[in-house]
């Protein structure tokens, strides 16, 4: 048994905690963790504290008998973007979920990967099973590399999220094989 972390990023809304709660296998855990902040005591006065609260989702699903997945949701919102580092480090890869209808909502995601050189694969939510972009349209507009790739999914469908993880394994696999000697 190998268990691996894998990063479910994505715009807001794009569907990341309905692809994580579809595809695993425990009841996913949607934390809606508490960030406070201590306001600047200038006045002498009682600190208030500013609260916040901060959405992660994680779930767990195996593929096939050797293989666990453990899902790590990224918050969507930058102000969140700390807890960036903590969620990609181990990881060995990501899927990127875009909806082609906001496609730009997706892009300071795809940056923030690439830029941590973890491997990804861009998983394309057809909301209400509409996929009416070609696949070099999409590569096209979000800029990727040839290499990236592009596939489709309903994020509600546990079947169909399962089939994107095995790509992004395949993918991750590939790399691997691609530098080893
Ligand atoms: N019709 C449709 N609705 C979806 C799909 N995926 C997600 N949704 C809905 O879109 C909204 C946002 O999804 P959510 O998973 O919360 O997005 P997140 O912000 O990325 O976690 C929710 O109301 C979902 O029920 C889909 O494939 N089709
Ligand atoms: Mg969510």
């Amino acid at each position: 048994m190998v268990s691996v972390k894998i990063v479910i990023g994505g715009g807001l809304g794009v569907g990341k905690t309905t692809f994580v709660g579809s595809v695993s296998e425990i009841i996913p855990l949607t934390t809606e963790a508490v960030m406070t902040t201590a306001s600047a005591d200038m006045d002498g006065l009682p600190a208030a504290p500013d609260k916040t609260t901060v959405t992660v989702d994680f779930g767990r699903v195996a593929l096939g008998r050797e293989l666990i997945l453990y899902l790590f949701g990224t918050p969507g919102r930058h102000r969140f973007w700390f807890m960036w580092d903590d969620l990609v480090s181990g990881a060995i890869g990501a899927v990127v979920l875009v909806d082609t209808r906001r496609l730009a909502d997706s892009f300071a995601t795809l940056d923030y990967i690439e830029r941590a050189g973890l491997p990804f694969i861009v998983a394309v939510n057809g909301f209400h099973g509409q996929f009416q972009h070609p696949e070099d349209d999409i590569r096209d507009a979000l800029a990727l590399g040839q290499h990236v790739p592009i596939v489709e999914c309903d994020a509600r469908n546990r079947e169909s999220a399962k089939q994107v993880l095995i790509a992004l394994a395949q993918h991750v696999m590939s790399l691997h094989a691609s530098v080893s000697p």
